[in-house]
């Protein structure tokens, strides 16, 4: 098996998802660091304009979304599963959940707190500049402070969500095993406690069995991660070939031909305009090929939930 190249910076909530998923799964991997804010001149000749995280890579095969990534690890290395409780539709369906009205509503409590770099991370002077423009289509940034008590309370309400689900003395959402379930669940509390602490206490001191429950995933371990230089990453994609194209899935409405040049973005926040011919369609996911002075031809595949998929 080919390296498992995770793109990505500590302080990513959504990639520390797929780092929990290596850690079930003790997986090895290598990690390429990326910056937490544009530019990002080693990861967008890969991804072709897609700019958030985390993007994995496996040779010249890229993979955009937790999603997505995470339905790859699953399918690759089945044993222990994410979702050890015998129902993947449910976990992945609750990613619309997570994805949407839960995570965005930290964001929104995290751009209009009054100290936004509470925290003690180490962020570019831009970053909030950045974040303005990338959440520009789910909230007004500049006219959050009025709006914060909604939000503040939209969150206690999909916090019950995982007091309910812990009350009877679990260890993880759904039982003895951890899952995909937590890794949606955890994103707030996780992402809270790192850059807004004050809100983090606010939401959470009362429910201690959160902070519990956040222990014993972080003491899952995140398997064996191994450093890689985002040029190393660039010329493993250069050398390889894609996967071959599977064609548009026999039963896909997409109504686009396979070879057609398309351009897809996500439809929720950090539009892009990632332009390919399409190669290929499941159920679930759409693949196209582009090439790249620095890396070649490359195949990035996107989950279709999520990402609007149009003739160029
Ligand atoms: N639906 C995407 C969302 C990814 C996402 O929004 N990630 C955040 C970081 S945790 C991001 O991209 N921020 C901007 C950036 O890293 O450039 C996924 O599940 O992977």
């Amino acid at each position: 098996m080919a390296d498992l190249i995770l793109h990505h910076y500590d302080e990513a909530p959504f990639a520390e998802k797929i780092r929990m998923v290596f850690g079930i799964k003790h997986l090895n991997w290598c990690s390429v660091i990326q910056p937490s804010a544009m530019p990002k001149p080693d990861l967008l000749p890969l991804t072709g304009g897609y700019r958030r995280t985390p993007v994995f890579q496996v040779g010249a095969d890229i993979y955009c979304d937790t999603q997505l990534i995470a339905e790859w690890l699953e399918r690759q290395y089945p044993s222990p599963s994410i979702f050890p409780d015998g129902n993947p539709g449910l976990g992945m369906a609750l990613g619309s959940w997570a994805n949407g009205p839960y995570v965005v509503t930290s964001v929104a409590i995290y751009m209009g707190a009054e100290d936004p770099f509470a925290g003690t991370l180490k962020l570019p002077e831009h970053f909030h500049e950045d974040r303005k423009k990338m959440w520009m289509k789910q909230f007004d940034t500049d006219a959050l402070g009025p709006r914060l008590a909604g939000y503040r309370s939209q969150l206690d309400a999909h916090t019950a969500f995982i007091v309910q689900q812990l009350a009877d003395g679990r260890a993880f959402l759904l039982g003895s095993k951890p899952g995909w379930v937590d890794m949606h669940a955890m994103w707030d509390p996780w992402f809270l406690y790192r850059f807004a602490p004050n809100e983090a206490k606010r939401a959470y001191e009362r429910f201690p069995q959160i902070a519990a429950w956040l222990a014993r995933l972080a003491a899952l371990g995140q398997g064996t991660r191994i450093e890689m230089p985002p040029s190393a990453a660039l010329d493993i994609a250069r050398d390889a070939i894609p996967l071959p194209a599977t064609g548009i899935d026999p039963h896909d409405p997409i109504g686009i031909a396979a070879g057609t040049l398309v351009r897809i973005s996500p439809s929720d926040y950090a539009e892009a305009n990632v332009v390919g011919r399409l190669v290929g369609t499941t159920t679930s996911s759409v693949t196209i090929r582009r090439e790249d002075p620095r890396v070649g031809e490359v195949a990035v595949h996107f989950p279709k939930i999520g990402y609007a998929v149009e003739p160029a």
